[in-house]
This record gives structure tokens, sequence and C-alpha cells, in this order.
């Protein structure tokens, strides 16, 4: 019996929970990628964008009621999200509702960081009237169940649950470092900082926020208005309300290896923030492996997206016999491959790649047509790029940093605007 009620409040706290799903931030590490477009609308591993991820976590844990507040060059976003995830009836409670900076506001001004970006929508929150707030970011790859996060925010009697994974310790300034007692307690907070201390016994590793958050929903009102008149505020969770609540609230970290979807009991949770250009070429060709990390071809955790409908990917032999073809890679719907050949490659939807050309080690990004007689090496090819006729790219690095973004691990990114950049001839 006590088992039963367990699962019957659990499932009555989901359909009383909000989720916020954040998508207004650039994500300027990622330099331009996302010159035309917010991290949540950049392309993922083929079809998907990187906001599916979070959106189909909601979905898959039977979170039906999903806002998703946007900001910064929100149009290939926006349109997703219309075209792709409009399919809830409002009717039954269930939606996905978009909220664009400036259309609930009282001052009509921009959101000015994540709290602010909650706050000025208190109103339609009010009006939602939800138990629960699950404050989660648009920019992250990863599968979670925040049901189970939600039963251990409801078991332990927590104000706030802070989602928490174990990262290196170089990479833990770029997080908010979390320090806890015994019991998971939270009894330190740092936003992002220069020196991260590590957790116990391991100096490899930190303990870091992955930016989710759950709510009591009284609270995070009480806490948003107080900050909102706090002229000191930058107003955003992780540099100002989560510190503010150490020692005054209950303030609980969930570990993420208690709710990540594994695609196999001993497999390594994965989350990644794929916020510079090298962790995203390395997270998309992680799934030309053979056993990547993440599984995304796992049913019983469906990540949906937008799905233009496009012809089956095609790989010819032209008329002289050149032999079109991809191996150890992932081609997407409408790419066509020409007399050219293609390694350890992702190529996403409707991509042309040439004859005798050679694409090795690359992201080639929706639209990108690569021209005859070029060499692509590790390199990042983006949206709609036109790649003229015998470009050479990752053999000659000081002359590809003349012309195109090379990363610290010699990742090429070539864009659009670059190309049309280049000298003719
Ligand atoms: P950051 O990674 O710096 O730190 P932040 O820039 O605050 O993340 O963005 C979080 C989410 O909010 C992103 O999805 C972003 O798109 C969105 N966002 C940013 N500004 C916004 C705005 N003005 N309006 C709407 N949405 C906005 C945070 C925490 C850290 C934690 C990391 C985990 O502060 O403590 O470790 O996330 O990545
Ligand atoms: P290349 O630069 O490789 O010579 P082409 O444009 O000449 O490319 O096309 C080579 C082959 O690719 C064609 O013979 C055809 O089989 C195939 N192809 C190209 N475009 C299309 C298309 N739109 N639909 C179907 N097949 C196509």
């Amino acid at each position: 019996m006590e088992q039963i009620d367990v699962a019957y409040d659990l499932n009555r706290a989901l359909k009383g929970t909000l989720a916020l799903v954040l998508a207004g931030g650039r994500g300027s590490r990622l330099m331009a990628l996302t010159d035309d477009e917010a991290k949540p609308a950049v392309p993922f591993a083929g079809k998907f964008r990187i906001i599916d991820f979070p959106l189909s976590n909601c979905i898959n844990s039977g979170i039906r009621r999903i806002a998703v507040p946007t900001q910064y060059k929100a149009h290939t976003l926006i349109r997703h999200i219309q075209r792709g995830w409009s399919f809830f009836r409002a009717e039954i409670n269930e939606f996905v509702e978009l909220w664009p900076a400036q259309q609930q506001t009282r001052d009509e001004a921009w959101y000015r960081g994540t709290a602010d970006a909650v706050y000025q929508n208190l109103d339609t929150i009010r009006a939602h009237d939800p138990d629960y707030i699950l404050i989660l970011a648009g920019d992250h790859v990863y599968r979670q169940d925040y049901s189970r996060m939600l039963a251990h925010h409801l078991e332990t009697g927590a104000d706030v649950t802070v989602s928490c994974v174990e990262v290196p310790l170089k990479q833990a300034t770029g997080f908010g470092c979390v320090d806890v007692d015994e019991t998971d307690s939270i009894v330190g907070f740092l936003e992002k900082p220069a020196n991260p201390p590590h957790i116990p016994g391991d100096p490899t590793r930190a303990f870091a926020s992955m930016g989710i958050y759950i709510f009591n929903r009284d609270l995070l009102e009480r806490l948003l208005e107080s900050d909102a008149d706090t002229p000191t505020s930058s107003h955003d969770f992780g540099k100002d309300i989560i510190p503010s609540l150490l020692g005054r609230y209950k303030l609980m970290a969930h570990r993420f290896s208690d709710s990540a979807v594994r695609s196999a009991p001993d497999a390594e949770p994965y989350w990644r923030d794929v916020g510079t250009v090298d962790a995203y070429w390395e997270a998309n060709l992680d799934l030309v492996n053979v056993t990547p990390a993440l599984d995304l071809y796992d049913h019983s955790w469906p990540i949906w997206t937008y799905q233009e409908q496009l012809p089956s990917a095609k790989f010819v032999f032209d008329n002289e016999q050149r032999r079109g073809m991809a191996v150890d890679s992932l081609v997407s719907g409408g790419c066509i491959v020409s007399g050219a050949t293609v390694r350890r490659s992702l190529l996403f939807s409707n991509v042309r790649v040439n004859s005798f050309s050679l694409v090795e080690d690359t992201v080639v990004l929706p639209g990108a047509d690569i021209g005859r007689n070029c060499r692509i090496k590790r390199a990042i090819v983006g949206n709609r790029c036109r790649v003229p006729e015998g470009l050479v790219v990752g053999e000659d690095r000081e002359a590809d940093a003349r012309r195109f973004h090379v990363t610290e691990d010699g990742v090429t990114l070539i864009t659009q605007r670059m190309l049309e950049a280049l000298p003719a001839g």
C-alpha cells in the first residue's frame, strides 16, 4: 500500500510540475555556429537540434507542461518548436509554450539573466498554478528521467534540488561547483570559480551543477520577487539565487547518476554541455563510433524532433564510375554523395558531396554543398556552406587559421561568411 501511495504522490507531483526550458542564451563559445541562431537551436546528431533533448526528456519523464523562454536570435528555435512540438492538447492540460522576451514584461526589458527570464513570466506561471517548477537549460545533450529527480526532491522534503554531475576538474571553471555533506545536502556553491574545489578523495574531478533545478513554487515566487528588487543582483540562478539559499533553505544535490538514462546498466551516464566548438565536434563524431557514448537507437527513450520529409540518402557512381561512398559515417535524409568518399563523418540533412572529394573526421551541417576535388579533414562545415571546388582544409593549420577558425584541438570551423570572404580564385 505504501508503495502505491508513493507512486500516486509522484504521479500527482509530475502533473503538478511546470518545466521551463531556458533557451535564450547565445552560447558564445560556439563562435560562428551561433552567429545566426541560439545554442539550443544548433543542429546535433544529424537530424536533431540540441533543445530536442531536454524537451524529449520531459515527455519521456511524464512532464507535459512545458514553457520555453527565448531571447537571442530565436527565429530558427521558434520555428522548430512550432513545427515539431505542437502536438499537445491544451484541453487536457498539456502544452509547449514559447515565451519570447519582451512579450510579458512590465518594463519592456530583455531578460537580464536566467532568473529574470522566469521572473518576467510569473503571471503566466501563476495562471498555470503549478506545485513544482523544474528549470532546465535548453543547451545540453543528455538523457535524464526527471521523475526520479522529482521523487528524490519529494523524499528529502527539499525546498530546492539541484541536479549535479561529476566533471573533470579542469572543465569545472565553467560550471557552478557544489559542495555537499554526507546526506548530499548542499553546503557550498561557487559559480564558475577560477580554482574549482575537487570532490573529497578525487583531486581530478569536481561536482558541478547542471543548471537543472526543482523549486517548490511558493518559494520560487518569493525568491524571484526579492531578487528583482535587489539592484546589485545579476538576476541569474547560478550567480545569485542558488548561493543566496545556502544556510537558509533545505538545498539538496541530486546525483545525475541516479536518474541518467543509460543504454546499458553498466554504461557511463552521458551529459554534454556542447558549449565549445571542440566539444561540439567531438560529441557529434562520437556517434560514428561502433559503440557511441550516446545511444540514439533506444526505443524506450525516444528523442523527438521536427522531421522534414526528405528523400533517402543516395550514393552514386557517376558516369565515369567514380565511387560515391560513406564509411564509418552517419548520413541523413536528403544527402547525395556522388563520386566522393566520406569517412568517419556525420552529414546532416540535405548535404551534397561531389566528385573527387574526400571528407574525413568532419561534421557537415544541413544544406552544405562540397564542390568537386575538395579535401576536408577534421572540420565543421557550417549550415548551407557552398564549399568551392578544390578547397583543402585540415592539412596546413596555419593556412587554415588565416581563412577560417581553427580551435585549440585543431578543428577547423568553416562558415558561408568565411567562404564569401575568401579571395577570388
Ligand atoms: P551557464 O552555462 O553559464 O551556467 P547560462 O548562460 O546561465 O548557463 O544559461 C543557462 C540556460 O539559460 C541556457 O540554456 C541558456 O540558453 C539560457 N539563458 C541564458 N540567458 C538567458 C536569458 N536571458 N533568457 C532566457 N534564457 C537564458 C549555468 C549555471 C551553472 C551551471 C551551468 C551548467 O549558472 O551553475 O553549472 O549552467 O551548464
Ligand atoms: P558531381 O559533381 O559529383 O559530378 P553531379 O551533379 O554531376 O555531381 O551528379 C552526379 C550524379 O549524382 C548524377 O549522375 C546523379 O546520379 C546524382 N545526382 C545529382 N543530383 C541529383 C538529384 N537531384 N537527384 C538524384 N540524383 C542526383
